[in-house]
């Protein structure tokens, strides 16, 4: 039995978390003497949610139904159009709790609730779309203090933050904004909880999830973007710092060591609570054998290198930062509390800091270069500091948020560009510009679109700067055993690859890599041992991948460059010598870009133009420049070029 069954049909399946608001709200029910049990739908497909509900009714007996909405959609545009590289999500929230709430509807006679981040963003209609009884906009506190008045429908204009239907209309009661819980939220049932989520293998394994603890709610800024302070209020509301220790060490008590600490941002104005946040953590680790790790939201500004310092000590990891731009104009339109000295310093300091932890996490890096401000010289003027600033190499992965999601009274409105012209995406992969706000809705940069020519050029451009500006992902898409193999069958490389192998430090890698694929000795010529080698280093290739990758790629590229030496005609030219220098040395692969755009439509304009001069007729040399190609990930394209504002001039010098 129970009084308040809580259902969650809004759990992200791409990043699955235990929903807080489970633990936050039976937190507020248990000093109100109220019994709650709760139910997340993860996983489960619609067919079976007659099942688990009507199970979940029968019971518990509710008085009352609650449905928990984190969020619509997953507010990345990318997830909703197939866009290259990366599948269709089936993320429509809000389709599977009208789901949930028309079965409860018919099993139960209690009345239905909803609230929740994503409810209370666009509270009213969203309330209708789902057919409920009440909607929460904002705290649930009110939904426990006023509990019986719900439950009879009495005076329910006296119920802060309540959404409800008065004779025929809806009406929105007034808000009221509350801190956090001054006591503990978790207790021995929300470890259970836990427990049944994640199971006990992954939830205290070595790779633990996080978990959410709240410190602090609601954020003065106004970031065109953000919806925290609609939500969450404009006033910071702090949580006692021991309560939230109390949790801390309530929950290391289980082992569980993985915190996220939530709040709007870390250092709002200052970074007073990051350093005594760090203090304490340093004190409650020493005193700990199993030490917490623990993140939260930051700003890139008010974080000094030598705090930063003092928060990786105490155990901080990180939170999320998607910088909209490097470009200070851009910046300050919209809205983000600081500026690119700040970004670039916060991203060089994150760097510096982190490079010695080695946690078995992939170092991503995520910029939102498609906010409704960017334009090709906001993209070029980002992406030429990023690159001189040598971040690249830091990251394996990249995400580019390429699209704004529309937010009434937030993102959209007048003076946002492109936000006339929204795109509601829908879960039968239609998509209209009969924009239905609460569903999947974004709009794009004008001046990018019409830039790109076209929304696949766009996000294929993304993709590309993902790929190969903002991280390192290329250069473990290709099967550079399978490159090298190319080059080994080829006699023209059969005196090449021994001196090469005797003169260079590559033998040493090449030693290693022969070490790694049992059965096989490196170094005895391509005639024998070493092709036997790379033929089981590309079957390898697929499964080693990372590993392997980074050798065979400077292998390739060392081989690459001697190949070409032996092509004088080739060489014989300034122009080509130089083409041949930005793919074969150590430019990085958007300077290579940039400048090969400048005079080249495509990647076959570039091979044409090479080869048409080299005399050579062993293959030799065209291996080596597609090495080259391979090498910097170049891909020409016009639409990718003029997104970044660069146009052709058959004579531009190249740098
Ligand atoms: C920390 C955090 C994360 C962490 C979570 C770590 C963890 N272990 O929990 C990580 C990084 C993993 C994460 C992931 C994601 N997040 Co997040 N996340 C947050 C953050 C900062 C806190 C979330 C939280 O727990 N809040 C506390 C909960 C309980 O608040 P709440 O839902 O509002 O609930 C309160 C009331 O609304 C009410 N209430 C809630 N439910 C109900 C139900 C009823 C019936 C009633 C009456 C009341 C009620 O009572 C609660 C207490 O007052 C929020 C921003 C924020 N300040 O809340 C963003 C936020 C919710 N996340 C967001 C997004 C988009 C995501 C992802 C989809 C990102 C992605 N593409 O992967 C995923 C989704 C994950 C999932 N499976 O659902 C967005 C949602 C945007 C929006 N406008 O809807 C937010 C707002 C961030 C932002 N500013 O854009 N997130
Ligand atoms: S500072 Fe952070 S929480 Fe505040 S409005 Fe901007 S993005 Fe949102």
């Amino acid at each position: 039995m129970a009084d308040l069954l809580l259902i969650n049909a809004s759990n992200f399946p791409a990043n699955p978390i235990y929903p807080y608001a489970f633990v936050q709200l039976s937190a507020l029910a248990r000093r109100q003497g109220i019994t709650v049990s709760c139910l997340d739908l993860l996983g489960l497909p619609q067919p079976r949610y007659e099942d688990a509900i009507s199970r979940a009714i029968i019971d518990t007996s509710p008085s009352l139904i609650g449905f928990h909405v984190r969020q619509a959609d997953s507010v990345s545009q990318r997830d909703y159009a197939p866009a290259p590289g990366n599948p269709k999500s089936d993320f429509f929230p809000l389709d599977d709790t009208r789901f949930a709430v028309e079965i409860a509807r018919r099993v139960s006679s209690a009345p239905l609730i909803g609230g929740g981040f994503g409810f209370t963003v666009h509270a009213s209609r969203t309330f209708e779309h789902l057919g409920l009884d009440y909607g929460c906009a904002g705290d649930g506190d009110p939904l426990f203090t006023y509990f019986e008045n719900l439950i009879a429908g009495r005076d329910l204009h006296a119920v802060p933050n309540l959404i409800w239907y008065n004779e025929d209309t809806v009406a929105s009661n007034h808000r009221c904004f509350y801190g956090p819980n001054p006591e503990r939220e978790y207790d021995a049932t929300s470890i259970q909880s836990l427990e049944r989520f994640y199971g006990t293998e992954t939830l205290y394994g070595t790779n633990q999830p996080s978990i959410a603890v709240e410190l602090a709610r609601g954020c003065p800024y106004a970031c065109y973007f953000c919806t925290e302070p609609t939500v969450k209020g404009r006033t910071v509301r702090y949580r006692d710092l021991d309560v939230v220790f109390g949790e801390i060490g309530f929950l290391n008590s289980f082992g569980l060591n993985n915190i996220w600490l939530v709040c709007s941002e870390l250092n709002i104005g200052n970074e007073e609570l990051a350093v005594k946040l760090a203090e304490k953590f340093i004190a409650f680790n020493s005193k700990r054998t199993s030490k917490v790790r623990w993140r939260a939201y930051h700003l890139p500004k008010w974080i000094t290198r030598s705090t930063l310092d003092l928060l990786y000590r105490s155990g901080f990891r990180g939170g999320w930062n998607d910088y909209p731009s490097f470009d200070d104009e851009n910046l300050r339109k919209t809205r983000v509390p600081y500026r690119s000295k700040d970004a670039v310093q916060h991203l060089a300091n994150t760097i510096a800091v982190c490079s010695n932890i080695h946690e078995g996490r992939k170092r991503a890096f995520s910029m939102f270069l498609g906010n409704a401000f960017s334009s090709p010289s906001v993209l070029k003027n980002s992406l030429d500091v990023f690159d001189q600033c040598g971040f690249q190499k830091h990251f394996l992965e990249a995400s580019v948020g390429g699209a704004t999601r529309a937010f009434e009274g937030v993102s959209i409105g007048s003076g946002i560009p492109g936000s006339d012209l929204p795109i509601t995406y829908r879960r039968d992969s239609s998509h209209s510009s009969t924009m239905n706000i609460i569903c999947p809705t974004y709009f794009f940069a004008p001046p990018l679109l019409e830039a790109a020519g076209s929304e696949e050029a766009l996000l294929s451009f993304f993709h590309y700067a993902e790929r190969c500006f903002l991280s390192r992902a290329y250069e473990f898409e290709d099967n550079w055993a399978d490159i090298l193999l190319t080059a080994l069958r080829s006699p023209w490389s059969h005196g090449l690859w021994r001196s090469f192998l005797e003169s260079n430090s590559a033998a040493s890698l090449w030693n290693l890599l022969a070490d790694t694929v049992p059965g096989t000795t490196g170094f005895l010529g391509p005639e024998c041992g070493d092709l036997v080698l790379a033929e089981r280093l590309a079957e390898e290739n697929s499964t080693l991948g990372r590993h392997l990758s980074t050798p065979l790629r400077l292998i390739c590229t060392e081989l690459g460059r001697q190949a070409i030496e032996l092509d004088t005609a080739l060489l014989a030219s300034h122009e080509v010598a130089e083409v041949i220098g930005l793919l074969l040395q150590d430019e990085s692969p958007y300077a290579c870009f940039v400048a090969l755009s400048k005079r080249f439509p495509s990647n076959q304009s570039v091979l044409d133009f090479l080869l048409e001069t080299s005399t050579d007729r062993t293959g030799a040399a065209s291996w080596a420049v597609q090495v080259g190609i391979k090498a910097k990930g170049v891909s020409l394209r016009p639409e990718f070029a003029a997104v970044l504002g660069i146009s052709l001039q058959e004579s531009a010098p190249l740098p």
